[in-house]
C-alpha cells in the first residue's frame, strides 16, 4: 500500500526490516542502546559487531525515549541505522503519544541530515514496549505525513511490518488519516 505525500511517498510492507535496501533502517531500540530481542536482536544479527562498536563509541550515554541516534550498518545494505528508542506504554497518560512522535520525527530529520533519501521503518513501540498498535499505527504514520509535507523529504519513507496483524493495523490507519487530509 502506497500514498502520496507532496511529491513523497509512504509505503507498507510486510517483511523483515534487515532484507530493505534503502539508505537508512531504523531500529526499535532501548536507552542503552544495549542490544535485545526483536527488530533489535534481528538487526545486530544482521549487520554484525560493527553497530554495537560504533554506538559504544559515539554515544556512551545512550539515548533517551522520545530520540533516536545514527550509527554505521555493518553488513546491511543500508548506509546509516537509525537507533529510535519509543516509550514503554504505561497507560497512555505519560507523555507516550508526544515520546512516540518525537522519536519517528528525529529520525526523519536525522535522514535529512545525512542525506538520506529513503528510510525504513518497524513499528517503534509496538512490540516489547507494549504500545496499543492502532494507537502506535497513528502516531507513526500522521508524524511522517506531516514531516513529508512539511519539508518535502524523505523522498521514500516504508514501514516494514512483521506480520498480517501489524500490517492490517498501519493499513487501516493510513486509510483514515489519507481520507481526511
Ligand atoms: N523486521 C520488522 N519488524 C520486526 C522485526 C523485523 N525483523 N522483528 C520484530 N519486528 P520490538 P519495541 C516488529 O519489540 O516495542 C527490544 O528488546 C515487531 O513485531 O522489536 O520498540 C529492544 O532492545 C513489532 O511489531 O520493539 C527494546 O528493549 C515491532 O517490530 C525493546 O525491545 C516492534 O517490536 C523495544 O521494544
Amino acid at each position: 500500500m502506497r500514498v502520496n505525500v507532496s511529491g513523497c511517498t509512504l509505503e507498507l510492507l510486510q517483511g523483515d526490516i534487515v532484507e530493505q535496501t534503502v539508505d537508512a533502517i531504523v531500529n526499535a531500540a532501548n536507552s542503552e542502546l544495549a542490544g535485545g530481542a526483536g527488530v533489535d536482536g534481528a538487526i545486530h544479527i544482521a549487520a554484525g559487531p560493527a553497530i554495537m562498536n560504533d554506538t559504544k563509541t559515539k554515544h556512551a550515554d545512550g539515548c533517551p525515549a522520545g530520540s533516536a541516534v545514527e550509527s554505521v550498518a555493518g553488513l546491511l545494505s543500508a548506509k546509516h541505522v537509525f537507533h529510535a528508542v519509543g516509550p514503554v506504554w504505561r497507560g497512555g497518560r505519560e507523555g507516550e503519544p508526544e515520546l512516540l512522535s518525537s522519536a519517528y520525527r528525529k529520525c526523519l530529520q536525522l535522514a535529512v541530515d545525512h542525506d538520506c533519501s529513503s528510510v525504513a521503518f518497524p513499528a517503534i513501540s509496538a512490540g516489547a514496549y507494549g504500545y496499543p498498535l492502532d494507537l502506535a499505527a497513528n502516531v507513526a504514520l500522521k508524524t511522517c505525513i506531516d514531516f513529508q509535507k512539511w519539508h518535502k523529504q524523505p523522498r521514500d519513507v516504508r514501514f516494514i511490518l512483521f506480520s498480517e496483524g501489524v500490517f492490517g493495523a498501519f493499513a487501516r490507519s493510513l486509510e483514515t488519516l489519507v481520507e481526511i487530509k
